[in-house]
């Protein structure tokens, strides 16, 4: 298992790399060139300029979260070869930097979304949560203009405000897309990857939706179990693979996520592991890493993953706001370092008891 934290950028991110390498156990970062939006070419030099920037701070670019892909490349419209093109040369690029590891999502106009940015915790944090009352409640432009205004400044993964300007226009492209429609353009984009990612060693992880379940009337296919393995075998290559989250498939509690990783053995590439709190249905929020903390059980979760025999990129994942720190919202230093040294404790014991 290689222990990482996700770290945003030069610029971006409040966290410095220094801090990143002094949390125990951490040996790598994934990161991406933030500014890129979805459809951009991304420069060698640039990939080059940031893995150096990584590596003298005595760490490795572990993988890259994410390389966003373009709306008509999900919508199948006339222009998604061209933009499968970029997506191929911008992999070339970063396979020749000796990475091999792409997160990325899709979920159709909207990444990751939560109805609170800030909810506050009896414990006095501050935390990630979801409310689908708030969602129904909502137009997606003000859902956007709350998201902006709880950021505390920052640009937040996958809500950048160009793409955001556009949101009409989006909407409209997905008019005549369902499951079954989106299902055909993934594999379309995948099948076009895979002989580039076979060339340059490059896995391919999918990031499952967050939550689970369609959200302002737009599909979702990357939801649980069978929606998963359909995907795995649409484009049955091993480098077409999975980022096993499991916040955002913990979402839906129907989701049994050890069960979902057994299933999933030699297609899991990389795995986000936090904890997530069920209070009603359709609400949650995040809280610590620790299995009481929430409702999963991270025991179970990291002895799966051991069992499949999965070894590859770890990272924690959103933390709670504690001790004061202010940042990006989930992506703090503190909580997510404790989720760490947690997760590498569960990771020792399972291993030494194996
Ligand atoms: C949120 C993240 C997501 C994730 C993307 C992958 O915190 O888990 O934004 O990075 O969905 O493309």
């Amino acid at each position: 298992m290689q222990m990482t934290m996700r770290w945003f950028g030069p610029g971006y991110d409040p966290v410095s790399l220094q801090h990143i390498r002094q949390v125990p156990g951490v040996t790598g970062v994934i990161t991406t060139l933030y500014n890129k939006l979805p459809g951009e070419q991304w420069e060698e030099s640039e990939i080059k300029s940031l893995k150096e920037t990584v590596e003298k701070a005595g760490l490795k670019l572990s993988g890259i979260e994410s390389v966003n892909v373009h709306d008509a490349i999900k919508t199948g419209s006339s222009e998604r070869d061209k933009y499968i093109d970029i997506y191929i040369e911008t992999l070339k690029r970063i396979g020749k930097q000796d990475i091999h590891l792409i997160c990325y999502n899709f979920m159709p106009v909207f990444d990751w979304t939560r109805s609170d940015l800030a909810k506050p915790r009896e414990d006095g944090s501050n935390v990630l949560a979801y409310d689908q009352k708030a969602i129904d409640a909502i137009n997606p432009d003000d859902m956007f203009a709350s998201m902006s205004r709880q950021s505390g400044g920052h640009t937040l993964a996958g809500w950048e405000p160009e793409r955001m300007a556009r949101l009409k226009e989006l909407f409209a492209m997905y008019k005549e897309i369902d499951e079954e429609k989106l299902l055909s353009n993934l594999a379309y984009f995948l099948q076009r990857l895979m002989p580039v990612c076979e060339e340059y060693n490059i896995n391919m992880a999918i990031h499952p939706d967050d939550p689970a379940w369609p959200v302002f009337g737009l599909p979702r296919i990357v939801t649980g179990k069978e929606k998963l393995l359909r995907i795995m075998k649409l484009v049955d290559n091993p480098h077409n693979g999975v980022t096993l989250c499991t916040g955002s498939l913990g979402t839906n509690p129907k989701n049994d996520i050890p069960d979902i990783i057994r299933a999933l053995k030699g297609r899991i590439h990389f795995a986000h592991v936090r904890n997530v709190r069920h209070t009603a249905p359709g609400v949650f929020e995040e809280s610590a890493h620790l299995s009481s903390d929430g409702s999963l059980d991270m025991f179970a979760i990291m002895k799966a993953l051991y069992d499949i025999g999965f070894r590859g990129v770890v990272r924690p994942d959103h933390g709670r706001a504690i001790w004061g720190e202010t940042g990006m919202p989930g992506y703090g230093l503190y909580d997510r370092a404790l989720g760490v040294t947690y997760l590498n404790g569960l990771y020792e014991a399972i291993d030494k008891m194996s």
